[in-house]
């Protein structure tokens, strides 16, 4: 290692006198590999290479220690310090700084070198810089040590929050290596701050102000060159301007570029980007160049037309991003960010709200690039602190995110805070505490406001609130320059109208607001599919419905200055139970990015210029289903097509099925389905071009008169309105149904409600993967029959308690329920014998236990089968049952 060091730089020192190299103004090295991570308290942040190889991971950046746990479902995800160490030699010549450049390190960081504490950094969604220089030694390998720490902490947003906090170092690392006379660092970001103070289609004014930072022995004179690029690569003009800048000290310039006439502007359909390099120059030699992409365009947002950008009414069509990803949890490499950017404009959207905190560079880089317009927040979730250390950090998250954010064109809202209503009175219990709580919110909400205004005066500011009157009650919507809701009627909520009727009724009374739809949103599982929609039932069908109906009405009102959709992705949810415990499955897209069909839905709305053209069966291309009377071949089913075309045709198997005037980006056609495959095909025409789309449908039909099915094979749903596809058995569980004669279903009882408007329950089970097939229920039911053919049957019951349904969540606004626990003991009696005697699932299972019996059973004199409940005490239960004839 020490040959090595100096092999080095004898070689650097070398080639500098020989002048065959200039000196480099500056050395950025990404230092994300080989790393070591040791999960826990480590007390010596100065350790031997050899001491760290015996106990801790060897890693790679960027990295969270929460990418398995955070998914577990009944083990605690691990909250607490994590460790990283890196070894390495830095070679530096005389006068050069040294920094670390952390982009982004959850929840709290300390960072070691050589065991030295450098700095100490707080918030877990922005970057921050450290001066390592005086730390580091020149002669030696040295170590970076750095104590990560995501347990929470009442000083630091978020204090709570529908998504999961993974600890770690999970962006980017830098080592840099800058010059005595550099910009500097500001608020973890380069000190050059870019405005457009003039701006229209016919010229456009660019300044540049900057901080230069002298950390050399004497007084600079220095120059500083700005140069402006066209978005050709074309340099347009250059400006020089020359400063005196004090050892020790930091100084600041302004200057205005000569003006871009008729200048390209920026927009969605058009992100040119112009260039501006900055250099600071001392003695004819480059110290420092900083280059930032910038936009030219303006906007404005106003109550009764809603946003316009260069002066053009633009409405924000788009959705929010969480950011992590299947697999990885939220340590992204950078072109996972992107791509989620390039999915959004995919889909046709010109807006992403990156919720609810700061996001990597790379997101607003591809932003910025793609055309997409960008509503940024930190993260003030639930409810705050009411200490002065939180109300100071949070300032800085704030400051933090402006100042790193500042040039990226694609910026046009800072949001500060989410929901901030929604948990104070769950945790602050007491009302003299409620009253002090709500009164620092206010005082925090403007603070923070006018900070960004300060910093910031082209930018509007943002707050998002859930659908309640409780943020006008205490005066949070008169802050900032836009409102944004999160409205869920038709999700947590009941009705899809009672949308309309909250967003026109605070249009009406707020008639100086100018309003957005922050968050709007159903949950679906790609497991749940329904020829029968309904509320809260999780399925692909009911998510596309909500969809359908939001999409419409939004974009009737002319005053709404636009949505983001909750969500285009799954994401991770540490205190979420529902149909994928620990995860929120509202995306437009799947945590695997896979496309659900909603997002053609989006797309055929969104999208104006291309034709769009989707068949909506690739979320349920194998069906399984009961032939009705009287037709054992054939199955109707409704499909719907979604496209930006006039009309289209669908073919079933080449036959035509119709020709429909599409409404609304929708089509709905009644498909005669054969036994097997299905070829579906649709036909358009968009603007004079033919589009087709082709889908497949599987279908497997059992006969109606159940004595014909010599393979006679079934799985139950019961209590359910879903076909459920298990992934463990890699079979499709049906919806409950009544009794037919010939056939097979329940006689009497009910379909577990403990919510109005809500099937089922969404809590999590113990001992599978498969919830939702156990989160619904048939209750009190007298018997289920089969008219089988005689044979030998396996029967298969499977019992899960609901125990007592609670609302654990605090977003779920749409009810407070509370159940109590139900004693029930029953038995069960299969075809005339007791088979389970007296089981009392509470007592001898618990709540929310999957308990499964198995039976084999000879079906002779034409019988069928037949499975009785017997009550001892409360009703009986069932959750699912599997039939097989062997
Ligand atoms: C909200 C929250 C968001 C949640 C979402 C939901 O209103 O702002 O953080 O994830 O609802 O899915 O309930």
């Amino acid at each position: 290692m020490r040959f090595n060091y100096y092999f080095k730089l004898l070689l650097c020192t070398l080639l500098v006198c020989i002048g065959q190299v200039k000196l480099h103004a500056q050395v950025i090295e990404k230092i994300n590999s080989n790393w070591f991570f040791y999960k826990g308290v480590f007390t010596n942040p100065n350790p031997a290479i050899g001491e760290i190889k015996a106990v801790a991971n060897p890693v790679n950046l960027p990295h969270t220690w929460n990418r398995e746990d955070a998914f577990g479902k009944y083990t605690a995800m691990y909250k607490g310090a994590g460790w990283y160490f890196k070894f390495l030699n830095i070679a530096v010549l005389p006068q050069e700084r040294i920094y670390l450049k952390f982009d982004g390190v959850l929840l709290t960081a300390e960072v070691y070198v050589n065991g030295k504490l450098v700095g100490k950094h707080a918030g877990g969604y922005t970057a921050f810089v450290l001066d390592i220089t005086d730390y580091v030694n020149h002669q030696q390998e040295n170590v970076i040590a750095v104590k990560a720490d995501n347990s929470p902490n009442p000083q630091v947003a978020p204090l709570s929050g529908d998504f999961t906090r993974y600890g770690g170092i999970y962006r980017n690392v830098w080592l840099i290596k800058k010059k005595a006379l550099h910009i500097a660092y500001t608020y973890g970001a380069e000190n050059v701050q870019i405005t457009t103070p003039i701006v229209s289609a016919e010229t456009a004014q660019v300044t540049i102000k900057a901080h230069i930072v002298n950390e050399g022995k004497a007084t600079a004179s220095v120059s500083v060159r700005n140069s402006l690029y066209s978005p050709d690569g074309e340099l347009l003009s250059t400006r020089t301007s020359k400063l005196n800048v004090k050892s020790g000290k930091e100084t600041g310039f302004s200057t205005n570029m000569p003006n871009i006439g008729k200048p390209k502007l920026w927009h969605p359909d058009h992100p040119w980007l112009y260039q501006v390099k900055t250099e600071i120059v001392q003695n004819g030699e480059v110290r420092d160049v900083v280059s930032n992409a910038i936009g030219i365009r303006w906007f404005k947002i106003t109550p009764d037309k809603g946003f316009f950008l260069n002066g053009e009414p633009l409405k924000l069509n788009g959705a929010c991003r969480h950011q992590d990803v299947e697999g990885l949890a939220s340590a992204l490499p950078d072109e996972r960010h992107e791509q989620d950017m390039k999915l959004l404009k995919q889909m046709g959207a010109n807006f992403t709200r990156l919720a609810h905190y700061p996001q990597d560079k790379a997101v607003l880089d591809a932003c910025d690039r793609l055309g997409l317009l960008v509503w940024m927040e930190t993260p003030n979730v639930d409810f705050i602190d009411t200490s002065a250390a939180y109300a100071a950090n949070s300032k800085n998250q704030q400051l933090e995110m402006i100042r790193q954010n500042f040039n990226h064109p694609s910026v046009i809202f800072w949001g500060f805070m989410n929901e901030i209503l929604i948990g104070l009175f769950r945790h602050y219990t007491d009302s003299v505490s409620q009253h002090k709580a709500i009164r620092q919110t206010q005082i925090l909400a403007k603070e923070l406001n006018q900070l960004s205004k300060t910093e910031d005066p082209a930018r509007l500011t943002a707050i998002a609130f859930h659908g309640d009157e409780v943020y006008n009650k205490y005066n949070l919507g008169n802050i900032t320059d836009v409102v944004g809701w999160n409205l869920y009627s038709g999700w947590y909520g009941n009705d899809f109208a009672a949308f309309d009727r909250f967003i026109d009724e605070q249009h009406q009374r707020y008639p100086k607001r100018s309003h957005i739809i922050s968050e709007y949103g159903a949950g679906s599982d790609g497991r749940i599919n329904t020829l029968a929609p309904e509320q809260f039932d999780f399925s692909m069908q009911w998510q596309q419905q909500f969809v359908e109906y939001y999409l419409n009405a939004m974009q009737k009102r002319d005053w709404l200055a636009g949505s983001a959709a909750w969500l285009l992705a799954d994401f991770g949810s540490e205190v979420r139970e529902e149909t994928m415990p620990r995860i929120n499955n509202k995306g437009i897209v799947f945590f695997d990015r896979r496309k659900k069909d909603v997002f053609y839905y989006y797309q055929a709305f969104f999208q104006k210029k291309r034709p769009v053209l989707h068949i909506a069966t690739r979320d349920w291309p194998d069906r399984k289903m009961q032939a009705q009377e009287g037709n054992n071949n054939i199955i109707n089913n409704e499909i719907k097509v979604y496209t930006n075309a006039l009309n289209v045709q669908l073919y079933c198997n080449g036959r035509l099925i119709g020709e429909q005037q599409v409404k609304n980006c929708s089509a709905v056609f009644k498909v005669p389905l054969n036994s097997g495959q299905n070829q579906l095909m649709a036909q358009a025409v968009f603007n004079n071009e033919k589009v087709v789309d082709y889908a497949g449908v599987d279908m497997q039909i059992r006969p109606f008169q159940l004595k014909q099915d010599t393979a006679f094979s079934i799985g139950i749903n019961c209590g359910s309105n879903v076909w459920y596809y298990d992934t463990d058995r890699n079979y499709i569980f049906e919806p409950d149904k009544p009794y037919q004669k010939g056939n097979w279903g329940y006689i009497n009882g009910d379909v577990y409600r403990p919510v109005a408007n809500r099937i089922g329950h969404q809590l999590q089970i113990a001992q599978t993967r498969q919830d939702p097939l156990y989160q619904t229920l048939r209750v009190d039911a007298q018997a289920y029959q089969f008219d089988v053919a005689d044979g030998e049957y396996e029967v298969t019951l499977e019992f899960v308690d609901p125990g007592v349904a609670r609302n654990t969540l605090i977003n779920d606004i749409g009810t407070q329920a509370q159940q109590q626990s139900q004693k029930r003991i029953f038995s069960v009696v299969l075809n005339g014998k007791v088979v389970i005697n007296n089981l009392n699932l509470l007592y001898d299972f618990g709540t929310r236990v999957l308990v499964q019996r198995s039976f084999l059973l000879q079906v002779s004199e034409k019988k069928g089968i037949n499975i009785a409940f017997q009550a001892l005490q409360g009703k009986p239960i069932i959750n699912a049952i599997r039939i097989q004839r062997r």
